[in-house]
């Protein structure tokens, strides 16, 4: 019996309009839509091989044997595919980031798109975007906009089926393409202190802004979609710092209080509303950890990098440019030793 064994590549994306709570933590479906970049210069390489001498599903990691519980969250996944090839054997699934993992530097969304883009394919199953992008949902809710490349929408849904990510329709010409985020690393990559499934959790279980946040996000989603529609980027970059912050203004709010913040992240905020007083286009936006991104252009990215390059507590500026979707970057059929 021959299996192919499958390397496919995915994109990190930062979200612009944030995902921050679920309606269905079974399912892992959104408590609101959000909007999204993906970024060409943060990506994950996973190889899937289905192998029926394997007693368990094996995964390295960055070179390293994964811990149990990441197994586990692997497996999980696996099953769903296993499930939907009849296929039912374990799999030795080997993933490489080229950007500090468990940082809030999105390495849920690049692994579970690479993934579910190779586990798939490695299972003999050929999935539509959409469906691979549900699929993706089910490992982690940012890699069902990590399928697709550009600006992406993602669905909340109601049901598994509605919970999906799209590339944005409307979006001027050239407009993708000028489009630049810097991405400023504080405190070396560390893990964070929250993982944000459980902290997106106790924000809406316990912060008393967290009712503000989801009225709030349907109405920055269309700005957002409205200033991509016209191509203004003034307009989108003062709706991402706003969204970014009231996300983490709920966080903050929670009892005990979820902070990702370290002083350099303030220092970076300080530094980038300065740089928009001079007149250059800069907006910050930060996720589930101490990093920040600042959306700009392709003409002011090095200009950007340099003023934040030496600030304390700041040990990487990195740009990026908009990615692309999860692909396909080998698939060799082997045969199997049994
Ligand atoms: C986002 N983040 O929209 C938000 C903003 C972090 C801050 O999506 O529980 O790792 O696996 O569905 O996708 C991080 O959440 O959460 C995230 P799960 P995920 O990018």
């Amino acid at each position: 019996m021959s299996q192919p064994v499958v390397t496919a590549r995915a994109c990190a994306n930062i979200a612009l309009v944030k995902y921050w709570g679920k309606r269905d933590t079974a399912l892992n479906l959104a408590a609101t839509d959000s909007l999204s970049l993906t970024l060409d210069a943060l990506t994950t390489e996973t190889t899937v091989a289905f192998d029926e001498t394997l007693a368990t599903d094996e995964l390295v990691l960055d070179g390293h044997p994964a811990k149990q519980e990441e197994v586990e969250r692997i497996t999980r996944f696996l099953d769903l595919v296993r499930s939907e090839a009849g296929v039912p054997i374990h799999a030795k699934v080997t993933s490489r980031n080229d950007f500090p993992t468990a940082s809030g530097l999105a390495s849920s969304a690049s692994g579970f798109a690479a993934l579910a883009l190779a586990a798939t394919r490695a299972a003999g199953l050929t999935l539509e975007p959409r469906a691979l992008s549900i699929l993706a949902r089910r490992g982690s809710g940012s890699a069902a906009r990590s399928v697709f490349g550009g600006f992406v929408h993602m669905h909340t849904g109601s049901r598994n089926e509605d919970g999906y990510a799209e590339p944005v329709a409307a979006v001027p010409p050239n407009f993708l393409e000028q489009l630049r985020m810097v991405v400023a690393v504080v405190g070396g990559g560390v893990p964070k202190t929250h993982g944000s499934r459980d902290a997106m959790d106790h924000t809406a279980a316990t912060s008393p802004m967290y009712r503000a946040w989801l009225d709030l996000v349907p109405k920055d989603l269309a700005t957002a979609e409205a200033a991509i529609a016209k191509g203004d980027l003034e307009a989108l970059g003062e709706l991402v710092e706003a969204n970014a912050l009231a996300m983490h203004a709920s966080a903050m709010a929670a009892r005990p209080a979820i902070v990702y913040w370290l002083p350099a992240t303030l220092g970076i905020l300080a530094e980038v509303r300065g740089l928009r007083s001079s007149g250059q286009p800069a907006w910050a936006t930060m996720d589930a950890g101490p990093h920040v991104k600042i959306l700009t252009t392709a003409a002011a990215a090095e200009l950007v990098q340099n003023a934040l390059v030496d600030n304390a507590g700041v040990t990487a500026v990195t740009i990026s440019a908009p990615g692309g979707p999860a692909t396909i970057v080998d698939a060799s059929k082997v045969v199997s030793l049994t």
